[in-house]
């Protein structure tokens, strides 16, 4: 079929105004981070699961491929066509309801569509919580979370979007519908489908439809900001932290010195605590079942500790929601805040939370000796071994000649180091196409071999987002 009549086609499925090729399409076309732009065929905007299904069945039956894409905040370019004009965008965007809450389970089902700050919405209309947070939450939505199993800050007590999700309406490359919006918690009739697409970047199959797991509200929340001498006394703080606050540790953060340095650049308005007097500040939440007065004697018990044994050197607790709100906000800023202050080469790695502070001790120093001068945006997940470990160029150096000269030997660098500490080099954000050919270097090849056989049998004519995860087109076996 030629690309006009595949277009005709969509056109008739879905109607004119939801098949876009003409004007501004920079919204679909262009990563979050401008690092790449490419060029569409068609965007589809399909409003519901049979339409999606028969968009990929004509799609594959003109043998055009299609990139998945929820809000396009992915950071590993993921989820924009190449620059090819042949794929199709397939934008979920319209697929927004949420379909049902059921109180007694513990469970919501939403479309993929749905935004992740909507989803929380409703679970908390319900008097329920909906635990996944992301800096992103005001655009991405629940396929996007689930299509790359996000993380983001609550995850020490709530596990990431894999641990929250208990069914899934799946699209296959052949549009095929997968109807597993199943509300079960234990359910082992063979293989687990859900968990093989959650995580798969939009390659495996679309996600249409989710079951998500709730919680009950904490009855209580406190947080507190804490300045720490060193990594390796953030780590000591974090098991201090878990002795003390047991399951209530809802967030656990370490953000360095420049990082913050950023955000008070960029968003003066914020007004970063304690950062000029230490090398590092850490984020604590903690999420009482009691009351605000036990949250409160619990953090002070901790911080306490905590100061005596100088793993802390100053801290503060938050006295309201609003200066709660403002240590949260402060955190989540530091993206933007580099998106402010041009390109880095970002690292989304995870390390044995043991592992951490030598690996950063020693990786800080081979950089500082491959780039004399070079920033490090260093902040993260501690709590879940997972740091953003980015680069930034020296000082008064243009941030498009470092990344064109330096990236792939600062990549190695780092990611050298990050498998002599037995890491991962993506924690969170995935592969797409920005990590594909670093993947190989570090992944078990046999592991690795599984990856592309899977895709291979699922779909075999590369419909779904290819090039994004394995690379299925190459000869060379030893390589991809
Ligand atoms: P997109 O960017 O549209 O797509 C991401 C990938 O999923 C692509 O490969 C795409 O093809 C695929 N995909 C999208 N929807 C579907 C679907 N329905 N079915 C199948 N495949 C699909 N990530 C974290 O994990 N933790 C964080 O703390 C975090 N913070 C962020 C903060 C900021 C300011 C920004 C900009 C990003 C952040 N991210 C974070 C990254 C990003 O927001 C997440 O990866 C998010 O889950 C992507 O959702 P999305 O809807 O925007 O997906
Ligand atoms: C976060 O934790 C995100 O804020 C983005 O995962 C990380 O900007 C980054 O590198
Ligand atoms: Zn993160």
């Amino acid at each position: 079929m030629t690309k006009p009549a595949l277009l005709d086609q969509l056109r008739a499925l879905l109607g004119e105004a939801f098949v876009l090729t003409e004007g501004d399409l920079s919204a679909y076309e262009q990563d979050w981070r401008k690092r790449s732009r490419g060029k569409a065929l068609a965007v589809v905007r399909p409003a519901n699961t049979e339409q999606v299904a028969a968009v990929v069945k004509a799609c594959a039956d003109a043998g055009v491929s299609i990139v998945p894409q929820g809000g396009n905040t992915g950071l590993v370019v993921g989820s924009i066509p190449d620059a090819s004009a042949s794929q199709v965008v397939l934008s979920l965007q319209r697929m927004n309801r949420v379909r049902a809450i059921d109180p007694a389970n513990l469970t919501l089902t939403a479309e993929a569509g749905c935004v992740l700050m909507a989803v929380q919405q409703a679970a908390e209309t319900a008097g329920l919580l909906f635990p996944l947070s992301l800096g992103s939450e005001g655009s991405c939505t629940l396929g996007g979370n689930l299509a790359t199993n996000a993380g983001g800050t609550q995850v020490v007590r709530y596990g990431n979007a894999r641990e929250l999700c208990l069914g899934l309406e799946i699209v296959t490359a052949q549009g095929e519908i997968i109807h597993g919006l199943t509300g079960l918690r234990k359910d082992n009739t063979g293989y687990d489908l859900r968990n093989l697409v959650i995580g798969s970047e939009g390659t495996l199959g679309i996600i249409t439809s989710a079951t998500m797991k709730l919680y009950p509200t904490p009855a209580a929340k406190l947080t507190a900001w804490a300045a720490v001498p060193s990594v390796e006394d953030a780590v000591k703080l974090l098991q201090l932290a878990h002795q003390h606050l047991g399951a209530n540790l809802t967030g656990f953060e370490m953000m360095g010195q420049f990082a913050l340095s950023l955000v008070d650049k960029h968003f003066p308005n914020l007004r970063v605590p304690l950062w000029q007097q230490t090398p590092y500040c850490v984020l604590l939440e903690n999420s009482d079942t009691e009351t605000q007065e036990h949250a409160r004697t619990q953090f002070e018990r901790l911080l306490e500790t905590a100061l005596e044994t100088s793993c802390v050197s100053d801290a503060v607790i938050a006295e309201n929601l609003s200066q709660a709100r403002n240590f949260w906000h402060i955190r989540e800023s530091i993206t933007l805040a580099q998106a402010q202050e041009g390109l880095n080469i970002k690292h989304d790695i995870s390390l044995p939370v043991s592992a951490i502070a030598a690996f950063v001790a020693q990786t800080d120093a081979l950089l500082q000796a491959h780039v004399p001068g070079v920033r490090m945006v260093n902040f993260g997940h501690l709590g879940d071994g997972n740091l953003h470990y980015n680069v930034q160029s020296p000082a008064g150096v243009d941030a498009a000649s470092f990344l064109a000269t330096y990236e792939s030997q600062v990549n190695e660098l780092v990611y050298a180091a990050v498998q002599r500490f037995e890491g991962s080099i993506s924690a969170e954000h995935g592969i797409g196409s920005l990590k594909l050919e670093s993947l190989p270097k570090y992944k078990d090849p046999t592991a690795l071999a599984w990856m592309r056989q899977i895709k291979r049998t699922l779909d075999p004519k590369g419909t779904l987002n290819p090039g994004r995860v394995v690379s299925t087109t190459t000869t060379n076996a030893a390589e991809y």
